[in-house]
Formats: structure tokens, C-alpha cells, sequence
């Protein structure tokens, strides 16, 4: 995977970056590694109670005994909303601005920490009149904004485990996610606006609610985002500002366990079923905030901005939960990177002054694009002097664009994160320690101090540096994934293996080691997992909306190297009837890319589609999916086929429609 000239492109942190960082220098990660491989335990029970402010302490740090079944600080005594919000207006800095909302049309709104304080208590009381308590399932279905992370927070204060869906999902997927999670309510909006464009919440959760199964769900709450129309169900539906009015913004958080789940988030897995993570309070929380301190270098007077939505676990760990633990000021932001138009990103850093800066190399890559055709757009256009680090997530990032960002939008000047992690992990794994590892491009460079992380064969042995194997973590942490919500099986199956041994943790990514160096390159998911633009998405997820339409026989899903969205979806189907070509392969390839949005949501569109009389099998019926892979790629077929049953049919589904 390493580029031969990537040895020379090293960027050592410059001494402004290092002069008072939280980890300054590598003599000082160094120890903090060593730190936590002395005395496991004693590193992180000393990092959790700095980190948490525990209504009563923990007496153990890690319990192992029902392994892979990890416990951590299992007796202390937590709520995630008062470390977010009333320990700073108890230390007196309730006036600090906790968030500036930017909407899609460019008005800003700011929220102090007093101020959020209140509106999430009002909210947490609105829920509890409607019978909300703890261990209740909400969830949550709503647009990027501040009344989100109310609702979010104000599940938190209550012990009620929230479970948030991304806005982009289909009915059909929220559906799912609201039987499977158990839902007692829902938290939506009337509307979303991104870039001009609304998209009916409330309506799709109507329909959502009306496929069945959801009797369960008691109430659901709206915020009115835009005013437009929503059908009503006055047995049920209640608008958000209204059952807040005449609320005290006075609310005693319910204290709760370490382990007490703070949220569960969907994710693909390699099965057509998405998978329910489930998060700890006091693990997860403390790793939010660490990884703030660490990876972002966090101060006082920093302005971070997560691009992020909450619908995923970066929106999670880095604006609902981090920034707020820290007493951070942070943006938040409705829109989309390219409205008005593709400088939008760059404005709103010099607009609000950021500092720090977070975002996800697919958007690089296509802003990127943007500037090379419009110079206006140019980041360089803009004053970017306030920046400090900046990072990326989601997926790898060519170094082609790391270059370009540190150049372009660091200004040469700030350190690059590239940031490896996970829905399952809760918050950074591997990444760079801005004031103290140089950086190479294309390499999220080494685990942060206490993650064990390695690389190893099927069969869970190390392998040497400089080959590729499996990433794997070897020791548990405390913001780990604790299971899959109603699938203690399949959380043992697919996390802790027993084909490596059992004790490993199994990311799903492939990954190399420098020789040299040690630092980690993530060359990509191992699993049957694909990254469009930085989005998860199972292809048995994909192939399962696709033989769900009435024409279609057989599906086969697979990614294809994307220059901008990392990776595209390419689609080969066999229908019920003859293979259709010309016009009426494009018709029918269009109807069903819109049923796959309809089925998943827009993001799990497949990009191509291509129509075959069979899909090439083995004899004993098995796709061959690497064949497909190749195909998809347009590439020449180098693989053994000898076990290929109908050799002629990749002649066919070779050439694109
Ligand atoms: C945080 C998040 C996780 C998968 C992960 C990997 C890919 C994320 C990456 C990266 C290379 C990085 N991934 N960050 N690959 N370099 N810096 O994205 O969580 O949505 O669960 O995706 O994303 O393949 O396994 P999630």
C-alpha cells in the first residue's frame, strides 16, 4: 500500500504546534503509551475520573470475567447531560456560547451553556410527562440542529436510551430501526432544509409508523422547523415547543450506572440486517472527552466545527456529546458543503473563527473539484488564519487530498488528523497527536495511547510490518461497542470471532504497518461493508432492497474505486424476465435506483447497474464476487475462473449498459 515517495513526505508538527499542546512531543506520547501498558487499569481509572464528574465514584476499573462482554467502572455512578451541561454553569460558565448554529440559509443563532441547560431540562420534563423514563428507547429522526442535540442531551438527562437515524433514511429503514430498538417515541421534525431543498420528516415517519409493529410508540414530538404542512394525529403527535412552554427548566438528572447504554446507533454490517451498537455512559463519555483533549488538542478558547451529522456516530462523539463534556464552543451546521455554493465551508470557518476543524475526505475530494473549476470558490479566496488543526474521518484519504487540505485549507501551517475509528469504537483509535507525531500522508499514523491496536492473519497471528493483515485491537477500552442491542450472538460472531482466537477484537478493515515507523495504513473494509463517501453500507443490505422489487431476480452488489465518493455502488441483476437492453435497460436501471432509495434511503443508490442473463456462479451456485468486483472496475479478468460454472456470462455483464 505505501507509496514509494511517501517516506520524504513527512510533516513534523511545527513548533507553534507544539509549544503548550496537551501532548507535546513524542517523548510524551510515548509515556502515555507506556503509561497505560504498565498499569492498564491505574491509566484509564485515572483518566476517567479526571475526565467525569461521578456522583459516586467506581471502585473497579475493568471487569473481564464475562469477556468479550467488557465492563468498565461498572459501579460508578454518572449522568452524561449534567457532565455536559451543569458542571460548567456550576463552575461558573453558564455565559460561555456551547453552540453557533448556522442554518441552511445562513442565519445564526448562539446558545450558551446556561441556556442549553435549560431548554434541555424543559425538554427532558416534557418527556417525562409523557411517560418517558429510563431504559425507554427514543428515537430520534430529525434535521441537523440545535433542538436536535436537546433531544438528544434530554434523553441522556433522563437515562432513556436514544437511538438516532440518520435524516437521509427511507421510511422503510426507519421503520426497522424503530421496531428493532423498541421505541416508546419519536422526536422528529415537520421538515428538513438542506441546500434549498426540504425533505418531509414528519411525513416519512408517518409512513414509517403506519407499516406496522409500532404500537409501542406512545408519542411523537415535532419540531417545527419550517412551518409546512404535516398531517396530525392528535392521539399522538405533539409539537415540540409547545410541550416545552410551561416546563421548569429545573430537571434532576437520573444518575446512572457506568454501563447504563447511552445510546444505540445503527450501523451495515455484513448481514442484510443493520446493527444495533450499543454505547455505555461512563466508557463512551470518557473517550469523547479524552480524544478532545488528545487528538484536537482542545483549549478553552477554541471554536471546534464537526461537519458531521448526528445522525452518525461523529455526530455523536463530536458535537452532541465531546464538545459539550469539554464546555467547547462549537458550530453546528443544517446545510450541505455546497450551497449557496462550494466555498460555503470556507466562509463559515472564517465567519465564526474555527479553529478546529473536522471533516470527512469525500468532501475534500469534491470541493476539491469545485475549486479547480470555479477559483472563486478557491479556498484561498478566504481567510482560513484562525485554523489550528484540522482532521479528517470516514473513509481513507488519498494523499492526493490530504496534500491538497494541508496545503489549501491548513494553510502548510496545521496539522492534519486523519482520524481511524468506528461506530463500534466510540470515538478515535488511530490518529496523530497534533503537537507531538509527524504526520504522513494517507496514514492515520499510530493508536492513541492505551488502544492496543495490531495487525494479524485469519488466524489472529501477528503478521510482519510491511505486509498487510486484519486489524485487530487486542485489549478492550472503555468506549467499545458493549453489544448489539437484542444480539448478544451476533456481537460475539462478528466482533470476537472465535477463528482469531476469541480475545480480538475484529474491526473489519485491512490494514499495514511501517517497519519504520510503526504508523498504521487503513487499506479498507475486509468485509462485505462498502464506504460511499464516507457512508457505511452493506452490499446484502443493497441486494435485499434490489430482489425485493417484483422484476428482479437475483442481485449482486459490489464497490468500484470512486474518485469522490471513495467508493461507488455498482449493481448486477438479473431480472424475472429477458434481459433488457438499450432504452429500456436505462428505464428500468433508473426505477430501480429509486427503489433502492425508497427501500434504504439516497445514499445506497447504486451508481451503475448493469443486467445480466445469470450472474457468474461456482458449481455449487456460489457468486463469484471478486470476478464481479473486477468487472465492475472494468477491468481485464486475471483470476482463476476454473471454478467458474458459466464462463460466458462475464463477456456479458462486462460492458456496461
Ligand atoms: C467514524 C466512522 C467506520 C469505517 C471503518 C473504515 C472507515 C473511518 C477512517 C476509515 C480509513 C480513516 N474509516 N475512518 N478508513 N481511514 N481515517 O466513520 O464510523 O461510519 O462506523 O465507519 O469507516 O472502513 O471501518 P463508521
Amino acid at each position: 500500500m505505501e507509496l514509494p515517495h511517501q517516506k520524504q513526505r513527512t510533516f513534523e508538527p511545527s513548533a507553534e504546534a507544539q509549544a503548550g499542546a496537551n501532548v507535546a512531543g513524542m517523548e510524551a506520547y510515548r509515556a502515555l503509551a507506556a503509561d497505560a501498558e504498565r498499569d492498564y487499569a491505574g491509566f484509564w481509572g485515572g483518566l476517567a475520573r479526571e475526565a467525569i464528574d461521578w456522583r459516586k465514584p467506581f471502585s473497579k476499573v475493568l471487569d473481564e470475567s464475562a469477556a468479550p462482554f467488557y465492563t468498565w467502572f461498572e459501579d460508578g455512578e454518572l449522568n452524561a447531560s449534567y457532565n455536559c451541561l451543569d458542571r460548567h454553569v456550576a463552575s461558573g460558565h453558564g455565559d460561555r456560547v456551547a453552540i453557533v448554529f448556522e442554518a441552511d440559509d445562513g442565519t445564526v443563532t448562539r446558545v450558551t451553556y446556561a441556556q442549553m441547560l435549560a431548554r434541555v431540562a424543559r425538554f427532558a420534563n416534557a418527556l417525562k410527562r409523557r411517560g418517558i423514563k429510563r431504559g425507554d428507547r427514543v428515537v430520534i429522526y430529525m434535521p441537523m440542529s440545535i433542538e436536535g442535540i436537546v433531544a438528544m442531551q434530554a434523553c441522556a438527562r433522563l437515562g432513556a436510551t436514544h437511538s438516532v437515524v440518520f435524516g437521509g433514511f427511507s421510511a422503510k429503514s426507519l421503520h426497522e430501526r424503530i421496531v428493532d430498538v423498541g421505541a416508546v417515541a419519536l422526536i422528529t421534525a415537520d421538515e428538513q432544509v438542506r441546500g434549498g431543498k426540504t425533505l418531509p420528516l414528519k411525513q416519512i415517519a408517518d409512513e414509517a409508523l403506519a407499516m406496522g409493529n409500532c404500537d409501542v410508540v406512545r408519542s411523537v414530538i415535532v419540531y417545527r422547523r419550517t412551518g409546512g404542512e404535516v398531517a396530525w394525529d392528535t392521539s399522538r403527535d405533539a409539537w415540540m415547543h409547545e410541550i416545552v412552554a410551561n416546563e421548569s427548566d429545573i430537571c434532576e438528572p437520573e444518575w446512572v450506572g457506568a454501563e447504563h447504554p447511552l445510546f444505540i446507533l445503527y450501523t451495515s454490517g455484513s448481514t442484510g440486517k443493520p446493527k444495533g451498537v450499543q454505547h455505555s455512559t461512563g466508557g463512551y463519555l470518557l473517550w469523547a472527552v479524552q480524544t478532545m483533549k488528545w487528538t484536537f488538542d482542545w483549549k478553552r478558547e477554541d471554536v471546534f466545527w464537526c461537519t458531521a451529522d448526528i445522525g452518525w456516530i461523529t455526530g455523536h462523539t463530536y458535537i452532541a456529546y465531546g464538545p459539550l463534556a469539554l464546555g467547547a464552543t462549537q458550530v453546528v451546521f443544517e446545510g450541505v458543503p455546497t450551497y449557496p455554493d462550494a466555498g460555503r465551508f470556507w466562509k463559515m470557518i472564517a465567519d465564526h473563527q474555527v479553529s478546529l476543524f473536522y471533516t470527512a475526505p469525500t468532501a475534500i475530494r469534491s470541493l476539491t473539484k469545485a475549486a479547480d473549476a470555479d477559483e472563486s470558490v478557491h479556498p484561498a479566496r478566504y481567510d482560513l488564519a484562525s485554523l489550528r488543526i484540522i482532521g479528517t474521518v470516514g473513509e481513507p484519504i488519498n494523499p492526493e487530498a490530504w496534500l491538497w487540505y494541508r496545503r489549501h485549507v491548513g494553510g502548510e501551517r496545521c496539522p492534519v488528523v486523519d482520524t481511524w475509528w468506528q461506530t463500534e469504537t466510540g470515538g478515535h483509535m488511530i490518529a496523530p497527536l497534533p503537537g507531538a507525531t509527524p504526520t504522513v500522508p494517507g496514514s492515520c499514523t499510530l493508536p492513541l495511547p492505551g488502544i492496543m491496536a495490531a495487525v494479524v492473519d485469519e488466524t489472529g497471528q501477528s503478521v510482519p510490518d510491511g505486509q498487510g493483515g486484519i486489524l485487530v485491537v487486542k485489549r478492550p477500552w472503555p468506549s467499545m461497542v458493549r453489544t448489539i442491542w437484542g444480539d448478544p450472538e451476533r456481537f460475539k460472531a462478528s466482533y470476537y470471532p472465535p477463528e482469531l482466537g476469541g480475545t480480538l477484537y475484529l474491526a473489519g478493515d485491512g490494514a499495514v504497518r511501517d517497519p519504520e515507523t510503526g504508523y498504521f495504513t487503513i487499506t479498507g473494509r475486509i468485509d462485505d461493508v462498502l464506504n460511499v463517501s464516507g457512508h457505511r453500507l452493506g452490499t446484502m443490505e443493497i441486494e435485499s432492497a434490489l430482489v425485493a422489487h417484483e422484476l428482479v431476480a437475483e442481485a449482486a452488489v459490489v464497490g468500484r474505486p470512486d474518485a469522490t465518493t471513495g467508493e461507488a455502488v455498482v449493481a448486477f441483476v438479473t431480472l424475472k424476465r429477458a434481459r433488457p437492453e438499450g432504452e429500456e435497460a436505462e428505464q428500468l436501471a433508473k426505477t430501480l435506483r429509486d427503489w433502492v432509495g425508497k427501500e434504504i434511503g439516497p445514499i445506497a443508490k447504486p451508481k451503475e447497474i448493469r443486467f445480466g442473463d445469470n450472474l457468474p456462479k461456482t458449481r455449487s451456485g456460489k457468486i463469484m464476487r471478486r470476478l464481479l468486483r473486477s468487472l465492475a472496475k472494468g477491468d481485464a479478468i486475471v483470476q482463476d475462473t476454473s471454478t467458474l460454472e458459466n464462463p460466458e456470462i462475464l463477456d456479458q455483464l462486462g460492458r456496461a449498459v
